[in-house]
């Protein structure tokens, strides 16, 4: 399988996280990349790439035209502000008050996120920029014929929708490599998001619509982030009802429960028979993941990649989170030697 990666993730390292009130490391760092990347060649997963360069219009069809320019511009206006920390936002338009974009920088930040988890720093635009161009690059070979290729994202996307960031993402990585595949001919895409944590941003991306059918199996929404959306009622809306799946789990499943949960999803997106599947693929289930309570060991990821295999279709797999550094590369991999069979 062929791997697409971008060492410009790298320019995105961001000084801290609140957690418990303090500021503690980034759980989203540039060592989840390197380990990843060290399995695949480990393993001889196949060759790595570069990406190549597609420019910003397949983003825009996916993200709006104030959004990109925020992202893009945001840091140059803060640092020209007398700042060198990171920028993080700190009022939102939540209930009761009004979503009417202002004009400055630090309200616009609040204006595009859902919360304080997506620091922008100087270089947060080059990584995020290069992570989508990662999976568009991919997202070219599957339209082209391959089995299977492994975008190498970082940082991941999938908590972002078209004009918020948030939970360490900033543009939806498989939701714009979704669009190049219809703007490229095809006609039904089917999203797997097996990411612990539901995938809001990509769900909202393709709420209404008919011809993209998006799965996600998660913590609910109950006790986990990003709590405000990932319940099983949440099907879609317009014409886009009964293309949304929710599969909510409980904290503390492990494989018996999750597993039967993926073959769940596996049974719808295979009555929807797809022309392609894209999986937004976090490892962030794994039972030793500091910010997650699933319970899945490191050979659930073959069984993983084999029953997404099963499904028979040109597969793209995007990744997502995962938080255990030591063992992202073991358990990501996994999933796509699984899938190779
Ligand atoms: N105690 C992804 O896995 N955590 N994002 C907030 C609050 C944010 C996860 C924790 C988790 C975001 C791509
Ligand atoms: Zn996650």
């Amino acid at each position: 399988m062929l791997t697409i990666y971008s060492d410009d993730h790298r320019l995105h390292h961001a000084q801290g996280e609140m957690v418990g009130g303090e500021l503690q490391p980034c759980f989203e760092m540039p060592a989840r990349a390197d380990h990843v990347l060290a399995r695949v060649q480990a393993q001889q997963l196949g060759e790595i790439r570069a990406p190549q360069e597609f420019g910003l219009a397949p983003i825009a069809r996916i993200h709006s035209a104030d959004y990109l320019v925020f992202l893009q511009k945001a840091w140059a206006g803060w640092a020209a502000q007398g700042n060198s920390a990171d920028f993080l936002p700190g009022v939102f338009p939540a209930r009761h008050m009004r979503a009417k974009r202002p004009d400055d920088l630090y309200g616009q930040y609040g204006f595009h996120s859902f919360d304080c988890f997506a620091p922008i720093t100087a270089g947060t635009w080059q990584a995020v920029y290069s992570s989508a161009q990662v999976a568009l690059t991919a997202q070219r070979e599957v339209a082209a014929g391959a089995r299977s290729a492994f975008a190498l994202c970082r940082p991941p996307g999938h908590h972002a929708s078209s004009d918020v960031m948030g939970g360490y993402c900033y543009l939806n990585n498989v939701a714009i490599a979704a669009q190049a595949f219809f703007d490229q001919g095809a006609a039904r895409v089917a999203i797997l998001d097996v990411d612990y944590h539901h995938g809001n941003g990509t769900q909202s991306i393709f709420y209404e619509r008919a011809d993209v059918f998006v799965a996600n199996i998660h913590g609910s929404p109950s006790f986990e982030y990003p709590h405000f959306l990932g319940y099983a009622d949440e099907t879609g809306a317009g014409a886009g009802v009964g293309y949304n799946l929710n599969l909510p789990l409980a904290a503390g499943s492990a494989w018996d429960v999750w597993g039967a949960a993926l073959d769940s999803a596996c049974q719808r997106i295979a009555a929807y028979a797809p022309d392609v599947v894209l999986v937004s693929l976090g490892v962030d289930t794994y039972k030793d993941d500091p910010i997650s309570r699933f319970k899945l060991d490191s050979p659930d990821y073959l069984r993983m990649g084999q029953r997404i295999a099963q499904l028979g279709k040109p597969t793209l797999f995007v990744m997502e989170g995962g938080y255990a550094v030591a063992e992202i590369g073991i358990n990501a991999v996994n999933v796509l030697e699984g899938f190779q069979g």
